[in-house]
């Protein structure tokens, strides 16, 4: 019988020692001798120790999820569970004294955190997403972080940022493990929960999400409700091959999460368009759709609403909602055509096709999918960490 030691993963790196080491690298770059850099470092420290409040949160709902299952077997009630959910995670968000103002799916306005628990970081978060379907599909749970824009007590300005502006995301995914990704703007790095540790342990470094996929995820139950062209580009997504020359796939778990999920790790397209029912589209910017843009794109990939990169959205309220395109460059790209045309202005985009036609073909020849690290675009955004810039 093996050792627990062999067995567990007590020589891989954790979240935290991960974090840290993020640290260290920050301080080298920028020197400690510049008041500037102290400062800089002291926001670092400050992110570190109310990411491993998320982690806390996380692990502690994930655990939570599990319970349920095993108490409702089949049960359809979540609302316990989302309240749970939500108050875990104000409860680690405060303790962690690291933030000033939180909003949360669960609720109608941002909470202000009081003066002598407050930090210096805005969180918006969706608690448990997902969540239509207990036990059946996947939950887990969304998070942005922004650096409090104002001095002093914090105002709604604070959350009411872009996402560019976000110094860290990520999200949880609760299935047959626990995991959790993030980014802290110099790439995206995936942990799985290991249950003897009960430790986020590194099991994705740095992932890039495929240049282009074969997979496509929408909700096709809405195909009335559509307007005529997205109608017709499904209909060329059924017929067509994909741009690595493979017959598409359809994959729509219904649980955004888990969908953004497998396209980081495989690639591909989600969408989840405005209709009739949902005129602006359903998915919340601020918490949803933002967070799982930063983490696309610092992987590698593209995050639109078809007509602007979500990115660049400042949210209007906090419960704003937007329709969504998101995931591998190309992929985005295609249907971005559709909305607006080609972007033939911009040099780059000649290339990059060129490039992808050039590399579609030799997959054919060779019949074998991309190599995600070499087929990835130029780095679309900075390398260092956002805290830094
Ligand atoms: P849920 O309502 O189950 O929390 O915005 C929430 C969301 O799920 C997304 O996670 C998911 O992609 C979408 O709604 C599913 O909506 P449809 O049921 O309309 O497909």
């Amino acid at each position: 019988m093996k050792s627990f030691h062999t067995e567990s993963n007590s020589h891989a790196t954790t979240l935290v020692q991960h974090l840290l080491s993020t640290h260290r690298r920050l301080h080298v770059l920028e020197g400690a001798e510049s008041s500037n850099a102290t400062a800089e470092k002291d926001g670092v420290d400050d992110l570190i120790m109310l990411l491993a409040s998320i982690a806390v949160a996380v692990k502690s709902v994930g655990s939570a999820v599990r319970r349920r299952d095993i108490t409702h077997g089949s049960g359809t009630e979540s609302e316990p569970l989302e309240r749970l959910a939500n108050e875990t995670w104000i409860d680690c968000l405060l303790y962690s004294q690291r933030s000033c103002i939180l909003v949360s799916e669960d609720l109608e306005n941002p909470v202000v955190v009081e003066s002598n628990m407050q930090g210096k970081f805005a969180v918006v978060f969706d608690p448990l997403t997902g969540r239509s379907y207990p036990p059946c599909q996947e939950m887990g749970a969304i998070f942005g972080v922004f650096r409090q824009m104002s001095g002093g007590s914090p105002v709604i300005e604070d959350v009411m940022q872009p996402g560019r502006q976000m110094v860290a995301a990520g999200y949880a995914l609760y299935g047959a493990c626990t995991v959790l990704f993030l980014s802290l703007g110099s790439g995206v790095h995936g942990f799985t929960l290991d249950p003897a540790l009960n430790e986020f342990i590194l099991t994705h470094e740095n992932v890039r999400i495929p240049y282009c996929g074969h997979i496509y995820s929408i909700n096709e139950g809405y195909c009335s409700l559509w307007k005529p062209e997205i109608r017709e580009l499904i209909s060329r997504f059924k017929t067509e091959v994909s741009l690595n020359g493979k017959e598409r796939s359809l994959r729509y778990v219904g649980s955004m999460v888990a969908d953004v999920h497998r396209t980081l790790l495989y690639g591909g397209i989600f969408m989840y368009f405005a209709h009739q029912q949902w005129p602006n589209g359903k998915l919340k910017l601020l918490y949803e759709a933002s967070p799982l843009a930063f983490i696309i794109e610092q992987a590698g990939g593209k995050a639109s609403t078809g007509l602007e990169r979500i990115l660049d959205i400042t949210p209007e309220s906090v419960h704003d909602r937007i329709q969504v395109v998101i995931g591998s460059y190309e992929d985005v790209e295609l249907v971005e055509q559709l909305f607006k045309g080609p972007s033939r202005s911009d040099p780059m985009y000649l290339l990059r096709r060129s490039h992808s036609i050039e590399e579609m073909k030799d997959s054919k020849e060779e019949s074998t999918s991309f190599n995600k690290d070499e087929d990835g675009p130029t780095i679309l955004c900075s390398t260092l960490p956002r805290l830094v810039q």
